[in-house]
């Protein structure tokens, strides 16, 4: 058994109001991969994207912060986050082995901005999509980094704030938290 984690820290705290932060565990065994992920403080009752976000090859992700917003609207949106944090990769939703990323079953928080999340997949069916869309097998998970995103359709955003994937806005995809995953000895 091979275990990860990941601290998350709060991205675009200043301007959605709130500082979501939580922890992420994951357990890699030969045909199963647990994955496990609480949050705190994220906007509340809200539908919260999340998945981990890597590069392809074997450069090693890493989290955005505030520098990554280099167009000054004050806010790090998910185009922003590529150059150091790459790109979508597993989702953390009903299916994580199915790699289905625009739906709408992801966690959704409570009043308080809790959310609890707990996955067993199997790892053969991840692992074969993984290989499909990025050409290896390997999830490298000590080289990604998780994101949570998600804030009300009532928070206003500037245009400049992109973020569309398929049928879902920048709201949507607006990332608050992120961690980078490292490998527990
Ligand atoms: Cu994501």
């Amino acid at each position: 058994m091979t275990k990860y984690k990941a601290d998350i820290v709060p991205l675009n705290d200043n301007k959605i109001g709130t500082s979501a932060h939580g922890t992420a565990t994951f357990e890699e065994d030969s045909d199963q991969l647990t994955i496990t992920i609480e949050m705190f403080d994220t906007p509340a009752n809200t539908e919260h994207w999340e998945h981990f976000h890597g590069f392809p090859d074997d450069k090693p992700a890493d989290i955005a912060t505030a520098a990554e917003d280099v167009n000054h609207d004050g806010f790090v949106d998910l185009m922003e986050t590529e150059p150091v944090s790459g790109t979508t990769m597993v989702p953390f939703d009903d299916a994580p082995e199915n790699m289905d990323i625009p739906h709408d079953r992801y966690p959704v928080s409570d009043g308080n901005g809790h959310f609890f999340y707990t996955k067993v997949v199997p790892l053969k069916t991840l692992q074969a999509n993984f290989e499909s869309a990025f050409g290896s097998k390997e999830l490298q998970l000590d080289k990604r980094v998780i994101y949570i995103h998600g804030v009300p359709q009532s928070l206003k955003l500037p245009d400049t704030v992109a973020g569309m994937v398929a049928d879902f806005d920048a709201h949507v995809t607006l990332p608050i938290a992120v961690g980078k995953i490292e490998r527990v000895d």
